[in-house]
């Protein structure tokens, strides 16, 4: 391909606005183009690494006999009121209306539509497992798009939706699944993590995130050096020592004036935060319910909506602390209320605890479980910190930021009953499909492969994903002995099946060997002075090792050199 007829608009400045390193990069390299907030064209270079990525998605999916169809963007609003699912994303569904001002939405996601196509036709058990997939815009109106493609309004996803009779069947599926993803991501040359996710919304039980350790990453990652255990932050679970014992003291009522906060209850009173129980006030799907913590530990929201399977789960606001709660902000507490009140773990055997009295300026100290307050249930709702140890007690925990790029789930029947897709099993019973869901995000894959490889003078690709193999450089397109070499190497490359970018433009040297670093090809040839000796420079991009060649043996060197590229 000539590079004059390519369309890769390069700039040398770094957008102000790009903080992400892969976005700058991309920007810079001439790969994306911002349209609107979140939503971006894929230029040449991109696309081809976008059509690369989805080469290999399609033959791992062909392995596990996932198949690809594609359905619209459009979704009839009337199927997402159907699963529920209309009202509870509030302003992140894009939603739009057609001439004859019916609603629709612009698909986040295929649970509704995938399972609307099913029903009624994979009404047997002996047309089942199926799994099906699609690779396909998803718009999702995210109130803070940022950071380029990772996290963007308009996204290339692949989703897959499997259907089985029973469980064991949606556990093999779930874990081909597992297995294609390993294999797409390795082949992309990605490092990456399989991490316990949070199912929540899905409704499901299991479900795994993939996610790529990056410093841009929204996602904390906790786990152990050893492998043994790795967890979103949102679903981190640790070690926790019982509280020490200590005398049971009498309840005292003690006057705290505008004392409210934590360390300053546990400074005033002289004690430590581990001393003090945290209330905070939530309202679950509009039921108040009282959290009680220990002070140096922070509720993790995540694991309370799961623990109390809320579809809405808000922290309550003062006026509610008021009227729903009967207390005062700042001195909430177990005390004589009569909301439902759950303890994470930190609390049990909590001695002489200084707990909020439900009343201005006041707390009650040496609060003892059972003969000061109740707690209906103790359960693990806090977020680990940095340091704790896993579960059996042995391991450190350490934290990471990652970019999740995929995740899995076991959906079991929520969209199959809701949607009323069913079949007939062996014994000639109706049943709901049992389905799983499966996503590669596959534009935050992009960025996250960037995020990982690019170095200060750019992108770089590994061979699988690169648009072209090699990028042969004339230095001089004046110089009928370059222009001539590089052409002929440009054929003699083609041949042997290599894809080859030759740079034909009449643009300085400079700037042409500082965009072929930006663009980041693997493998760079430069037909520059020495071309009337018969040599030419070969640069691999990932290593910057340089070796001279002769024009003889260039063009098998060069695929030598290529085979053995990761
Ligand atoms: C929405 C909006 C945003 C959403 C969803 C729905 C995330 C939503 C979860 C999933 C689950 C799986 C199939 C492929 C793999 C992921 N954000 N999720 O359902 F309406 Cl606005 O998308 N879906």
């Amino acid at each position: 391909m000539q590079q004059s007829k390519l369309f890769i608009p390069t700039s040398k400045e770094v957008p102000a606005d790009a903080e992400a390193l892969s976005h700058q990069m991309m920007l810079r390299a001439g790969y994306i183009k911002q349209i609107s907030a979140g939503a971006y064209a894929y230029l040449p270079l991109a696309y081809k690494v976008v059509q690369n990525i989805e080469k290999i998605v399609q033959e791992e999916m062909e392995k596990i006999n996932a198949v690809q169809m594609v359905v619209p963007a459009i979704i009839p609003a009337e199927l997402w009121k159907e699963s529920g699912r209309f009202d509870s994303y509030g302003q992140t569904l894009f939603k739009v209306n057609d001439r004859h001002d019916r609603e629709f939405i612009l698909g986040p996601t295929h649970e509704e539509t995938m399972t609307f196509i099913v029903r009624d036709l994979l009404n047997s058990y002996k047309k089942l497992p199926v799994t099906l997939y699609q690779i396909q815009d998803k718009f999702r109106d995210e109130d803070r798009p940022r950071y380029g493609l990772l996290r963007g309004r308009e996204f290339i996803m692949k989703d897959a939706y499997s259907f089985t009779s029973n469980q064991e069947q949606l556990d093999e599926s779930f874990n081909d699944m597992e297995r294609a993803y390993r294999n797409i991501f390795d082949r992309c040359g990605l490092d990456y993590r399989v991490i316990l996710g949070d199912a929540g919304a899905m409704g499901g039980s299991d479900s795994k995130e993939f996610s790529a350790p990056a410093a841009i990453g929204e996602d904390t990652i906790v786990y152990t050096e050893n492998g043994d255990y790795a967890a979103n932050l949102e679903m981190a679970a640790s070690h926790f020592s019982k509280n020490e014992a200590a005398e049971v003291q009498e309840l005292e009522e003690v006057a705290t004036p505008d004392v409210k906060s934590i360390s300053e209850v546990a400074n005033f009173l002289n004690l430590q935060p581990k001393q003090v129980i945290k209330a905070m006030a939530f309202i679950a799907d509009d039921e108040p319910v009282m959290v009680l913590i220990r002070g140096d530990y922070e509720v993790n929201d995540v694991k309370l909506k799961n623990f109390l399977d809320a579809s809405e789960l808000i922290e309550a606001t003062d006026e509610e602390i008021v009227a729903k709660f009967n207390s005062t902000p700042g001195f909430i507490g177990p005390k004589d209320t009569d909301v439902k009140v759950i303890a994470d773990l930190t609390v049990q055997g909590l001695i002489n605890g200084v707990i909020g009295a439900n009343k201005k300026d006041t707390h009650y100290i040496n609060a003892n479980l059972d003969r000061d307050y109740q707690v209906e249930e103790f359960v693990d709702v806090r977020v680990v910190k940095e340091g704790e140890t896993d579960l059996d007690g042995s391991e450190q925990l350490q934290f990471t930021k990652g970019i999740e790029i995929g995740h899995i789930f076991k959906l079991g029947t929520k969209y199959s009953k809701s949607l009323n897709a069913n079949f007939l099993d062996e014994n000639g019973r109706q049943q709901p499909l049992i389905m799983g869901c499966y996503g590669i995000g596959i534009s935050r894959l992009l960025s996250a492969i960037c995020e990982q490889n690019a170095d200060e003078n750019g992108l770089v690709w590994n061979k699988a994903l690169a648009p072209y193999n090699v990028h042969v450089v004339p230095v001089n397109t004046k110089d009928e002995t370059q222009v001539q070499l590089a052409n002929e190497l440009t054929n003699e490359l083609e041949d042997k099946q290599l894809s080859v970018l030759i740079d034909d433009r009449a643009e300085r040297a400079g700037v042409k060997f500082a965009e072929s670093e930006l663009i980041g090809l693997p493998i760079r040839v430069t037909v520059g002075k020495k071309a009337g000796e018969g040599i030419v420079e070969i640069k691999i991009r990932k290593t910057n090792e340089v070796i001279e060649v002769n024009k003889e043996e260039a063009a098998n060197k060069i695929q030598e050199l290529f085979e053995n590229l990761n």
